[in-house]
C-alpha cells in the first residue's frame, strides 16, 4: 500500500507535541509518532496524542448536524437549516430577554483552534451580549485574580532557564503540561537536563506525583490547606530574614503588614493542621527562599513558585493563590532589567517587557454585576461558577440561549444535578462537538466540527508569553480531507454565519470582517497575526514548527517617575487570612478529604470511550488511596467504595496508590453519565456529585473541589 507522511501536532494541550503522521492512500492517518526533529517537542507525545487521529474515525464521532426531536432522539439536519432555525430562535429570544441572555461557554478544546477561540468572544459582542464564560473561572482564574489584588511584574517571573529553585504548588507538569513556572513542551527531559545544571525543585501535593519523584523537598500536606502552608513558608522566611528587603521597599506596601498577618501561622501551627511536619516545612522554606554566597556577596536565590489547579480549587483558593505569588514577591523572583527575555515572541506582537510593577486593577469591583451573589466580571468573562443560577435566577441578564464550544460542563462543572437542571431549563442549547457528550444528550442542536487534523492552527497568540518560553511556533494546514459524505464546520462559522444572519457585523479581533462572503480560517489567522513578530507568511513556511532567530531582547528598565507597587496585604486579604486561622481545620465527621488529580491517559471528560488502547489503559476514574488506608477500610484494589461528602454520594472503584499519603481519596473529574443515568463505576463516576457549588468565593465563584471533606466504605 502507498502511504504518504505528514507533519502536524497534537492540540489537546499546551504541550502541542509535533507529530509524524502516516496516512494511507485512502488519506486515513494511521498512525502517529512523536516527531523527533521538532526542535521543541523533541519526539515527545503522550498516549492521547499517538491515538488522537483514531478519534477521527471512530463510528461515535456525528458527521452530520443534529436536532432534538420531541421523543427526545437526534434527527440528522442540514447544517444551513439548522443555522437558520437557530438564528430565528435568537432573534426570538433576543426580542423577549435581551441579547445579553445568549451565552457561549468556551471549553478546553476551544484553547487550541485559534480562529474558534477569538471568534466566540467576538460574535458575542457583535450581538450586544457580555455572557461569555469558560472553564478558565472552573479552573485557574486565582491567577487573574491574584495578579488583579496584587500587580503583575511586566517583565515576568525569573527565567526557567536560569532558575536555581522551582517551588510547585497544587501542580503536576510531567503529566499535565500545565504549570506556569516550567516548560510546557518535552516536560521530562527538560526537567532532566534542567536537574543535571542543578536545579532544585520543591513540591508540594499530597501525592508524590511523576514530577514529585524530583523533588528535593517533597512536603504532602492534607489537600486544601494550602493557605496554611504558604501562610507558614511566608513566616518562616521572614523570621529567618530570607526576604529581599532590597525588592520590598523599593516594590512592595506594607510588608510588615504581610507579616504580621503570618505570624499566627507557625511551623507548629502548620504542622498540626495540614500535617506536614514543621522540619520538612522548614527545609522548603530554607531551599526555596534561603539567599546565596556570590563572588560579591550574598544574593538572592534565582527562580520561582507556581501553582497549579489545585492550589485555585481548594478553600480560600484566591488567597491561597495570593500567597504563592507573595513568595516571589517578597524573595524578589521577577525578571531584572537588563536579562534577557527568552521568547520576544512569534505569533505575539512585539512589546516591551518592563521590570515594573503593574498595578493592581481589581476588575470585577467596577462595571457589570450580576444578580447571582453580586459578582462581577474578569478579563471580560462571566462566572462559569455560577452559570447554572445564571440560567435559573430570573431578572434581567437571565441566560435563555448557551453555546458551549469545545466543552462538556455537564461532567466538568461543580455541583451536576443542579447544572444539569440548569441546562434543561434553557429555551436553546447548541454543542459545538464531534462527540454526543452529555451536554450534548440535553441539546436542542449539536454541530459537529471539523477535528483537529483537518483544520489550519496556530498556537495560542494570547498566552505564548506563557506558554511558550522559546521563540517557538507551528503552523499546522490540513492533513487530511473530512470524511466522505459528512457535513462538518470549522467552530469559528457558526458563529460568523449566525451573526450574518442576525444582520451583525463581527468585529474579529478588532478588524470589521465581511459579512458577504465567508472567510477562510487562514484569513482569520492572518488577522490575529497582523502585528506578530513573526509574519504569518513567515511562519506558514515552516509547518514542522521552528524556533525562530528572533531579534535578541532584554528586559526594560522601570520609567523614572513613581512606581506602582505589589499590593501584599490588601483589606480584604488580611481579613480572610485572619478568618482561615480561626478555622478549626479538621471537620470531625469526615475521615478523609477528596483530592483533584489529572490522569495522563485521557483530557478531563474527554478520551473515556473513543480509543481502545485508552480505554484498556484507563478504563474508569479509580478512587485512588493509600494502600494503609485500603486496608483499614478493610478493601482491596479493585473494589466498589461508597463515597459521602455533605453534599452528595457517589460510588467508585477503589485503586490503592502507594505515593499519596493516607487520610486522602484523589479522584480525577469529568467520568461518569447524567445523574439520573449514571454510568456504573466501572465505566467511570461523577465526582462533580460531591462538589456543592453552595460555598462559592465571593470574588470569582468558585467552589471548593479539592480538600473537600468526605467519608469512605465498602460498597
Ligand atoms: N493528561 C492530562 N493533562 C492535562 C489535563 C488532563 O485532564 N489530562 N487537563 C488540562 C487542564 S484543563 C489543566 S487546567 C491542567 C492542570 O494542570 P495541573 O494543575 O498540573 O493539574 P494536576 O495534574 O491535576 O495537578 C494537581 C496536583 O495537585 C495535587 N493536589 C490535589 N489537591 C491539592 C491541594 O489541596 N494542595 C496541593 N498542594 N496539591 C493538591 C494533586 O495530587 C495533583 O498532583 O492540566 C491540563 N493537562
Ligand atoms: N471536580 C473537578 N471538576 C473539574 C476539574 C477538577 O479538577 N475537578 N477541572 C476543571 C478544569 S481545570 C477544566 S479546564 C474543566 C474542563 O472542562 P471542559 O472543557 O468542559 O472538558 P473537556 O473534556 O476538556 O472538553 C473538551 C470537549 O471538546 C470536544 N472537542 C474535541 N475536539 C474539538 C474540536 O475541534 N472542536 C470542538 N468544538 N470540540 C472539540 C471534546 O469531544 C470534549 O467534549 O473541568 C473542570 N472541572
Ligand atoms: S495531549 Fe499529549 S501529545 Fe497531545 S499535546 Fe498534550 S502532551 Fe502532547
Ligand atoms: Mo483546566
Amino acid at each position: 500500500m502507498t502511504t504518504r507522511e505528514a507533519i502536524s501536532s497534537c492540540r489537546i494541550c499546551s504541550g502541542v507535541c509535533g507529530l509524524r503522521l502516516t496516512i494511507d492512500e485512502n488519506d486515513k492517518i494511521v498512525s502517529a509518532r512523536g516527531d523527533k526533529g521538532n526542535p521543541v517537542t523533541r519526539g515527545f507525545a503522550c498516549i492521547k496524542g499517538l491515538h488522537v487521529h483514531e478519534t477521527h474515525y471512530h463510528p461515535d464521532r456525528i458527521l452530520h448536524p443534529l436536532k432534538l426531536q420531541a421523543d427526545g432522539s437526534f434527527k440528522q439536519i442540514r447544517l444551513e437549516t439548522a443555522l437558520d432555525e437557530i438564528a430565528e430562535k435568537l432573534q426570538d429570544i433576543a426580542q423577549r430577554h435581551g441579547h445579553e441572555a445568549i451565552a457561549g461557554f468556551r471549553g478546553t478544546a476551544n484553547y487550541l483552534n485559534l480562529a474558534a477561540n477569538h471568534m466566540l468572544p467576538d460574535w458575542l459582542a457583535s450581538i450586544g451580549s457580555n455572557s461569555f464564560f469558560s472553564t478558565m473561572t472552573i479552573d485557574q482564574s486565582a491567577k487573574w485574580v491574584a495578579f488583579e489584588r496584587l500587580g503583575m511584574w511586566g517583565a515576568g517571573l525569573d527565567p526557567f532557564d536560569s532558575a536555581e529553585v522551582l517551588m510547585m504548588v497544587g501542580t503536576n507538569p510531567l503529566v499535565s503540561m500545565g504549570t506556569w513556572n516550567y516548560p510546557m513542551q518535552d516536560p521530562v527531559k527538560v526537567m532532566k537536563e534542567a536537574r543535571q545544571r542543578g536545579l532544585k525543585l520543591v513540591i508540594i501535593d499530597p501525592r508524590r506525583t511523576e514530577t514529585g519523584h524530583y523533588a528535593d523537598v517533597l512536603l504532602q500536606p492534607l489537600p486544601g490547606e494550602d493557605v496554611t502552608v504558604v501562610a507558614g513558608l511566608l513566616n518562616i522566611i521572614f523570621r529567618e530574614g530570607w526576604h529581599d528587603a532590597g525588592f520590598c521597599s523599593r516594590y512592595v506596601n506594607n510588608v510588615e503588614g504581610l507579616m504580621q498577618a503570618v505570624e499566627a501561622y507557625t511551623p507548629e501551627y502548620v504542622a498540626r493542621r495540614a500535617d506536614v511536619s514543621a522540619s520538612d516545612l522548614y527545609a522548603a522554606a530554607k531551599m526555596f527562599a534561603e539567599p546565596v554566597n556570590g563572588p560579591e556577596g550574598m544574593r538572592r536565590k534565582r527562580g520561582s513558585a507556581a501553582s497549579g489547579t489545585a492550589t485555585n480549587m481548594g478553600p480560600h483558593s484566591n488567597l491561597a493563590e495570593h500567597l504563592v505569588q507573595c513568595l516571589n514577591v517578597i524573595c524578589g523572583r521577577f525578571a531584572e532589567a537588563g536579562s534577557p527575555v527568552s521568547n520576544p515572541g512569534v505569533v505575539s506582537p512585539k512589546f516591551p517587557r518592563v521590570a515594573a510593577v503593574m498595578p493592581p486593577n481589581r476588575s470585577w469591583e467596577k462595571g457589570w454585576r450580576s444578580r447571582v451573589d453580586g459578582l462581577g466580571t474578569i478579563y471580560g468573562q462571566k462566572m462559569s461558577g455560577v452559570l447554572a443560577e445564571e440560567i435559573t435566577t430570573p431578572g434581567a441578564g437571565q441566560l435563555r440561549a448557551l453555546f458551549v464550544v469545545g466543552g462538556n460542563p455537564v461532567n466538568a462543572m461543580p455541583d451536576q444535578r443542579k447544572v444539569v437542571d440548569a441546562l434543561r431549563d434553557l429555551e436553546l442549547l447548541v454543542t459545538i462537538d464531534p462527540f454526543m457528550t452529555n451536554t450534548g444528550r440535553l441539546s436542542h442542536y449539536v454541530i459537529p466540527p471539523k477535528m483537529m487534523f483537518e483544520r489550519a492552527d496556530l498556537p495560542s497568540r494570547d498566552f505564548e508569553p506563557f506558554t511558550t518560553l522559546v521563540p517557538y511556533a507551528q503552523y499546522t494546514p490540513p492533513v487530511i480531507p473530512v470524511p466522505a459524505g459528512s457535513e462538518l464546520v470549522d467552530d469559528w462559522y457558526v458563529f460568523w454565519s449566525l451573526a450574518k444572519r442576525m444582520g451583525k457585523k463581527v468585529v474579529f479581533d478588532g478588524v470589521e470582517l465581511d459579512m458577504t462572503s465567508s472567510p477562510t480560517t487562514d484569513e482569520l489567522l492572518a488577522i490575529i497575526t497582523r502585528n506578530s513578530v513573526v509574519p504569518f507568511e513567515e511562519v506558514k513556511r515552516y509547518p514542522e514548527g521552528k524556533l525562530f532567530d528572533s531579534d535578541p531582547m532584554v528586559v526594560q528598565p522601570a520609567p523614572a517617575g513613581e512606581l506602582a507597587r505589589f499590593e501584599v496585604i490588601p483589606d480584604d486579604v488580611k481579613h480572610e487570612l485572619a478568618a482561615v486561622f480561626r478555622e478549626t481545620g479538621h471537620n470531625e465527621k469526615y475521615s478523609f478529604r477528596l483530592s483533584v488529580r489529572r490522569l495522563r491517559e485521557v483530557h478531563n471528560t474527554s478520551f473515556h470511550n473513543n480509543v481502545p488502547a485508552i480505554k484498556r489503559a484507563m478504563p474508569y476514574n479509580a478512587a485512588y488511596l493509600n494502600p494503609d488506608d485500603i486496608a483499614d477500610l478493610g478493601i482491596a484494589s479493585g473494589d466498589r467504595v461508597s463515597i459521602t461528602s455533605a453534599h452528595g454520594n457517589i460510588t467508585a472503584i477503589a485503586e490503592a496508590d502507594k505515593d499519596l499519603r493516607r487520610g486522602v481519596v484523589s479522584m480525577s473529574h469529568g467520568w461518569g453519565g447524567l445523574p439520573d443515568d449514571p454510568a456504573a463505576p466501572e465505566k467511570g463516576t461523577c465526582v462533580n456529585l460531591l462538589i456543592s457549588s453552595g460555598q462559592r468565593d465571593p470574588i470569582n465563584g468558585m467552589s471548593v473541589m479539592t480538600g473537600v471533606p468526605i467519608n469512605v466504605e465498602r460498597h
